[in-house]
């Protein structure tokens, strides 16, 4: 590499206030320059496009109004590969065939404790464009359990952590979620709520996370645990404690699901986004795609994935789906078909988004905002791409014509309204 492309390899986005090449030398007085920034501070917006004109500023002065093309690639490829390596080693580990492994949850929730809550007072802490949260909130709102377990939304920041607001943002929907304070702990970020408990916490902050109030604990931050917990644990308290979305005859059934769509659809949308070679991707896509084409199959003699009853494992089916012909198709390389493209599962989906309080839970806006400009930098431009034709809001009010696969009627369970 020539010694003016190692100005940019290894000085890029760190500038100096007097910075020298060897090619030529240049002293840029402070007008010219920001205050020094390191690669784990994250520009906010203003600053992003101060540093711009200021490297568009440095490029002219070093090589005129065109860097040699040969130049520019080399030297973007090498600082985009060297920090894409990095934030991915760190945040995204994979296994040595570049496969994505997905960290384990540090807060599980012990069975026992699940039957018998140690304490009631409850809050839970979400992020809308998460999957894993959202599972928390749809098994909340069908269990009427909205008053019993409170719930602080956090918006993602742009150095990746989960930050609250002052005040509620409003969007054109009205009812449904969206960022605000936290109202447990009136804490800044999710990063704080964790460190706050006995024993401080340095691990990942993650969405969802279930605090206890009273003792100022994390309880749990593995959605499965969340939502098991939710159906069965917490019915002293709900609104509609008939309906158990893991009934004791189903459950074998629903851990089969959960085992197959877990780390090849749910987990498997990750894997192939997160892909850190050819091979590993191959792999996620395949195992991802001929997943939903057995599931889709079933689907077309079944309402639900365990028959009449809409159980967990659709609840954690249904988060995946409603986010993959907007972010996962596209962002995470899922490319194959389109969800769309699958007419029983797409019924199924419209199926579940029409059951009464599931709508309110998703908002579409923080899912592609979340994904495409802040969640994880993959897509640095930040552009949000079109709707896909086909994939808009309004169909999934259409009607899905399921109920005649439903042995019970149109509605086989009771819904809290
Ligand atoms: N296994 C966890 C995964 C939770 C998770 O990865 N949440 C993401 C958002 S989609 C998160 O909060 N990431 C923040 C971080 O890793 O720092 C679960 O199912 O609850």
């Amino acid at each position: 590499m020539s010694s003016s492309a190692s100005v940019f390899s290894s000085h890029w986005p760190i500038i100096s206030p007097t910075t020298t090449t060897t090619t030529k030398r240049i002293h840029l007085s402070s007008r010219h320059v920001s205050p020094r920034m390191s690669v784990n501070q994250t520009p906010q917006p203003q600053a992003q496009s101060n540093s711009k004109t200021l490297l568009t500023a440095l490029t002219k002065l070093l090589w005129g109004p065109s860097l040699p093309p040969g130049l520019l690639i080399s030297t973007v490829r090498a600082a985009w590969n060297s920090t894409w390596q990095l934030m991915m080693s760190q945040l995204a580990p994979s296994d040595p065939s570049g496969g994505y492994t997905r960290p384990q949850s540090k807060f599980r929730l012990a069975n026992s404790s699940r039957q018998n809550p140690p304490n009631p007072n409850l809050h839970l802490y979400v992020g809308l464009p998460c999957p894993w949260a959202h599972r928390a909130l749809i098994v909340r709102a069908l269990k009427g359990l909205e008053d019993a377990v409170p719930v602080s939304v956090a918006a993602p920041g742009q150095d990746g952590s989960w930050e609250f607001r002052g005040s509620p943002v409003q969007n054109r929907e009205g009812v449904v979620l969206v960022p605000g304070e936290d109202k447990a702990n009136k804490c800044r970020n999710l990063r704080e709520v964790y460190r706050s408990r006995k024993g401080g916490y340095d691990g990942r902050a993650t969405v969802p996370m279930l605090w206890d109030v009273g003792r100022k604990e994390v309880v749990c931050n593995e959605s499965y645990d969340i939502i098991e917990f939710f159906n069965s644990g917490l019915n002293q308290l709900a609104r509609n404690p008939g309906l158990d979305l893991a009934p004791d005859s189903l459950k074998e059934r629903i851990n089969e699901w959960n085992l197959m769509i877990y780390p090849n659809i749910n987990n498997g949308v990750y894997r192939c986004g997160f892909a850190q070679s050819q091979e590993a991707y191959d792999r996620a896509v395949n195992d991802l795609f001929s997943t939903l084409d057995k599931v889709e199959a079933h689907l077309g003699g079944s309402r639900y994935l365990c028959g009449d009853t809409l159980t967990l494992a659709d609840v954690c089916l249904f988060t995946t789906l409603i986010r993959f012909d907007l972010v996962y198709n596209v962002l995470f390389k899922c490319t194959r078909k389109k969800l769309v493209e699958y007419p029983n599962l797409h019924g199924y989906m419209r199926d579940m988004y029409q059951i009464p309080k599931i709508a309110e839970t998703c908002n579409f806006s923080a899912i592609m905002d979340g994904y495409y400009k802040v969640l994880f930098p993959l897509n640095p431009g930040g552009i949000r791409p079109v709707t896909p034709s086909g994939c808009e809001y309004e169909v999934l009010f259409t009607p899905h014509n399921r109920e005649s696969l439903s042995s019970a009627g149109k509605q086989t369970q009771a819904y809290v309204s």
